[in-house]
């Protein structure tokens, strides 16, 4: 696991729980408000940052229009999110238009930060940024065509290369989807495509069988790349959105070792129940610390930011122990 000295926001396990993955007792961290032309601030992206945290957020405002917005803690709780989406200036080629920005992910890798999200180009497809500081971006390439979601950058390059999960989708509210990785040797082109993982049998994992899509950033461990993810099904009173995980080999990360067959957190709480699309929990970033601590940022029914909890080592124990 990758050593890094951060004050995570952290609480411990209430007791009498024995699930692996519990729920902050202050939720929702943003609530849908917090800015003043927001409708819903959620599915956003945190890491480490200076002395703090920085991040990358999900604002859809009041015309429910959909954006990407900075912000700054020193807590990872207490946020101060811009008033203003960011203002993309071109990257690796000349300035793309987007009709929305949506579900950031965020990584540090090499000298700078990367930023992906669901970038609306004739249809949803994986927007490519970086920064050094939160407050100037760089807009690159598109990696795919459209369509497609759920883009998330490895920390680091695998054999060489950068190395990016997506799930290619449809231009609307996609029932279907598998988890495929993409290699680059430059953020630019983007090849060499292997499908990860697909869609569970219902019978074998109902959470998960209408679609699946990668989540926070893939975290380094020597049992492989862990990877959090949701699975999706769809029921009588629409999409159900859960969050499991998978840990995927170190250097071919399109051999999935182990993947789990019950979800780690399914929409139970009333702000994953409630709210502009209910029964959705959506994680897109983790922050954790040299102890094997971890703080799972999630959107919540589409419409606020919650966090949960958990022990690295634990959660890699669940994965082997209700492996599919
Ligand atoms: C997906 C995306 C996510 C959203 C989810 C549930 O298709 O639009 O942003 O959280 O649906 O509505």
């Amino acid at each position: 696991m990758i050593q890094t000295k951060v004050n995570i926001p952290w609480e411990d396990r209430p007791k009498g729980l024995t699930d692996v993955i519990w729920r902050y007792s202050n939720n929702p961290v943003i609530n849908r408000y917090q800015i003043p032309t927001s409708n819903s601030i959620f599915n956003s992206a945190v890491v480490p940052f200076k002395d703090g945290f920085a991040g990358v957020f999900r604002c859809d405002n009041k015309a429910v229009q959909m954006n990407i917005f900075a912000g700054f803690s020193k807590d990872g709780l207490n946020w101060e999110i811009d008033h203003d989406p960011i203002q993309m200036k071109a990257g690796n080629t000349q300035l793309l238009h987007s009709d929305y920005k949506y579900d950031p992910r965020v990584t540090f890798i090499e000298d700078r930060y990367w930023v992906t999200w669901c970038n609306g180009y004739h249809g949803p497809t994986i927007g490519i940024a970086y920064t050094f500081d939160f407050k100037e971006f760089h807009q690159c390439e598109n990696a795919f065509l459209p369509f497609n979601r759920n883009g998330v950058l490895f920390p680091q390059k695998i054999n060489g290369k950068y190395a990016m999960l997506s799930r290619p989708s449809d231009n609307g509210h996609t029932p279907f989807g598998d988890i495929y990785i993409s290699y680059s040797p430059d953020m630019k082109y983007w090849g060499e495509h292997r499908l990860v993982m697909k869609v569970t049998p219902f019978v074998d994992s109902a959470w998960q069988c209408t679609k699946i899509g990668a989540g926070p950033v893939p975290i380094l461990t020597k049992e492989g790349w862990l990877l959090f993810y949701h699975g999706v099904i769809t029921t009588c009173n629409g999409f159900r959105y859960s969050m499991g995980a998978a840990l995927l080999d170190i250097n071919e990360p399109s051999k999935v070792l182990y993947r789990t067959k019950p979800y780690l957190l399914a929409p139970a709480a009333s702000y994953e129940l409630t709210g502009d699309v209910p029964n959705v929990v959506f994680p897109c970033a983790a922050v954790h610390d040299e102890l094997g601590k971890i703080a799972i940022y999630y959107g919540a029914a589409d419409t606020v930011t919650a966090i949960s909890f958990g022990y690295i080592d634990e959660i890699i124990e669940f994965i082997k122990r209700n492996s599919l």
